[in-house]
């Protein structure tokens, strides 16, 4: 039996490859070529863009900022991977934000983005993002596009099913895709089922600063929960996240977890538990977990270890947890604007099911229920189906929505977006994506209120799309009008990284709230150095601290002597501009470490440990004005022990 599923399976897979293979020869001849089409996307040199789109990297472990409907890429924000550019990881000022339970963890695999939102609308304020290899969240704020926050997600493995904000911030949920012992401890592999566990896990967000706070997790049976979306409207107070796995395989899973008919949609009710946890009904878990706040007073990060989590047993609370059977390893779990439909993506059905809201609540009441796993009910399926969408595409994948009542899903062997009507399940409109598309996204489409004009598809294969660069090649998106009755492709850009899933929004929301520098006076970093008079060079043991500042074109002080091989010497770097768009680098010969890149106002620290004995050069690596290759300096590196003076100028005062 086993056996026979494989072939099946294999001869899927290679059916697949072939619709792969073979679209790869055709591509697209009416699309971006005419233009009219370009016109579409055609942002003319000076004016900004429409919408923000922020892009996961996927592997690259960042987020990328790009303009729709141009495709232009604007920045990549660090996130979970060091950048040597922005120095993020490097200096010592955000080195502790990539502290984990595990130690510094430089990289990690970012998917899902999601904004902020308010009364159920995108709010710009936030965007959140998950790591999934060492599992972590981070908060991005929107007006300095400068990660903020990073907290360690315990006793989860592989955070995919993450980070999706509730209507109103409520909460960023964080879902493990793999399941392991909780408490971790060393037991044998073929002990999974029943001893590994799921463990969904709520992050608390402060309004005001936007700071997390690890609510509680619901301890769930050992399968992988692979996505998750919000209730929203009607449907807000509840959390959706997709299963596979509830076979509970620990091995051979392309086969073993692909035995069971239909797996589930888990519906969680976190208002319930927010009741649980307000009447102590939880327990607590000893553990260990890395938060760490980069602050913009003092412009730097702090890591705090937190040793507890509250724990909710869905088995020993009735009404916090229900499954919605659901065909065939579903991957996507998406709901639409309205909040009744939730729909869940078997990746290897045909179909697509859409399940209903209203009647998984009249199923609860009425318990329709069709068994149970681990002691959670499991509804009857005919009673929350609301529909099925039939012969959409083969291998769909994620569902996003526009405000007039239309669902667009990918379908990734297949590739193609296919568009359908919510309630009536008829496909209306199919463009083919080149090729392979995994996630789609429409600007504010994860809310209550899309702005339906452009459908973001983010493919997993480029091909011959663009020009070669070797065996490696750019993953690409593609940008479709929206706007008509049929979808139409107007754009490709390549990408950052693997592009999984997006979140968009309107521009005029973010833009008018740009921090554009840090006010000098604010700056509370401890070795701020406010004007050039305060700059200095402090000796303490073996350890020289540089109070340095720059100001175009130059830096104070500019030479620096009595340094000593066996030093360690702190370059503490203030930026004294107060004005817009006037960062300043510095990069210093030898440094085990990156350059710094110095917004105005902040102030920045690299450690140089100086080898060999001679005179170093150090520079501005930022081209800041007419007189930036002016912007230099040399230390003087005697030998351990010489008897030359510390000492230090700028124009020799
Ligand atoms: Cu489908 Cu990680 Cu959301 Cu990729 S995931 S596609
Ligand atoms: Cu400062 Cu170039």
């Amino acid at each position: 039996m086993k056996i026979k599923m494989h072939i099946l399976f294999k001869a899927f897979v290679i059916a697949a490859l072939f619709v792969i293979t073979s679209c790869g020869q055709s591509g697209n001849q009416s699309g971006a070529l005419s233009s009219n089409m370009a016109e579409r996307s055609f942002v003319p040199p000076g004016e900004h863009d429409e919408f923000y789109a922020f892009i996961s990297g996927g592997y690259s472990g960042q987020l990328s900022v790009y303009g729709l409907p141009s495709g232009r890429l604007f920045r990549v924000v660090p996130v979970f991977s060091v950048d040597a550019e922005k120095g993020y990881g490097f200096n010592e000022e955000t080195k502790p934000m990539l502290n984990t339970s595990f130690g510094p963890v430089p990289w990690d695999d970012a998917h899902h983005p999601d904004l902020s939102q308010t009364n159920g609308k995108v709010d710009g304020r936030w965007c959140f993002i998950n790591g999934n290899n060492t599992p972590r969240i981070a908060r991005i704020s929107l007006s300095s596009f400068e990660t903020e926050e990073i907290i360690e997600i315990p006793n989860s493995a592989g955070n995919h099913s993450s980070s999706f904000v509730t209507e109103n911030t409520e909460y960023v949920v964080a879902g493990t895709r793999f399941s392991v012992p909780v408490p971790q401890r060393d037991i044998p592999i073929d002990e999974y089922k029943g001893n590994f566990k799921g463990a969904l896990t709520f992050l608390s967000v402060d309004q005001e600063s936007g700071e997390m706070d690890l609510a509680f997790q619901v301890m769930m049976p050992g399968f992988n929960f692979d996505l998750a979306h919000p209730g929203r409207k009607k449907s807000h107070g509840w959390m959706f996240f997709s299963t596979y796995n509830t076979e509970e395989a620990n091995s051979l899973l392309e086969v073993n977890a692909s035995q069971n008919d239909k797996d589930y949609i888990a519906a969680i009710n976190w208002k319930k538990a927010e009741e649980l946890i307000a009447s102590g009904q939880f327990e607590t878990m000893e553990t260990e977990y890395a938060h760490n706040i980069y602050s913009e007073s003092t412009h730097m990060a702090t890591t705090t270890m937190k040793k507890e989590v509250k724990i909710l047993d869905p088995s020993k609370y009735p009404g916090l947890v229900y499954f919605l059977p659901t065909p065939k390893s579903p991957h996507g779990c998406d709901v639409d604007p309205s909040g009744e439909y939730i729909i869940g993506s078997g990746k290897l059905a045909a179909a697509l099911t859409a399940h209903s809201f209203t009647k998984m609540l009249d199923a609860i009441e009425n318990e329709k229920f069709d068994g149970e796993a681990y002691g959670i009910p499991v509804l009857n399926y005919d009673d929350v189906v609301a529909g099925v969408v039939q012969g959409a595409g083969l291998g769909p994948l994620h569902t996003e929505f526009d405000a007039k009542g239309n669902a667009y899903t990918t379908f990734f062997i297949s590739s193609e977006v296919v568009k359908w009507k919510l309630g009536t399940w008829e496909v209306l409109d199919r463009q083919p994506t080149y090729y392979s598309v995994g996630h789609l996204m429409i600007p504010g489409g994860n809310s209550q209120e899309p702005f339906g004009k452009y459908l973001v598809a983010m493919n997993k294969i480029t091909k011959d799309r663009y020009l070669p660069t070797g065996p490696e090649l750019a993953h690409s998106a593609q940008l479709y009008d929206i706007s008509g009755d049929k979808m139409e492709l107007i754009l490709d850009f390549p990408t950052i990284g693997e592009p999984h899933y997006a979140a968009g929004a309107p521009a005029d929301l973010i833009k008018p709230n740009q921090t554009k520098f840090y006010k000098l006076e604010e700056n509370m970093h401890p070795y701020a150095t406010k004007t050039e008079k305060d700059a200095r060079v402090e000796r303490e043991g073996n350890e020289v601290h540089i109070y340095m500042t720059t100001i175009r074109s130059h830096f104070a002080p500019d030479n620096i002597e009595g340094i000593k091989v066996g030093d360690k010497v702190y370059f503490h770097i203030t930026n004294l501009e107060q004005d817009y768009d006037v960062p300043h680098g510095v990069g210093m010969i030898g440094a085990n470490t990156s350059e710094l890149l110095i917004m105005p106002g902040q102030t920045e620290t690299f450690i140089w440990e100086p080898r060999k004995e001679g005179v170093w050069p150090f520079y501005c690596t930022d081209f800041c004005s007419a007189l930036h290759q002016e912007m230099q300096g040399y230390v003087r590196v005697s030998a351990k022990g010489a008897d030359v003076p510390l000492k230090w100028s700028l124009d020799g005062e």
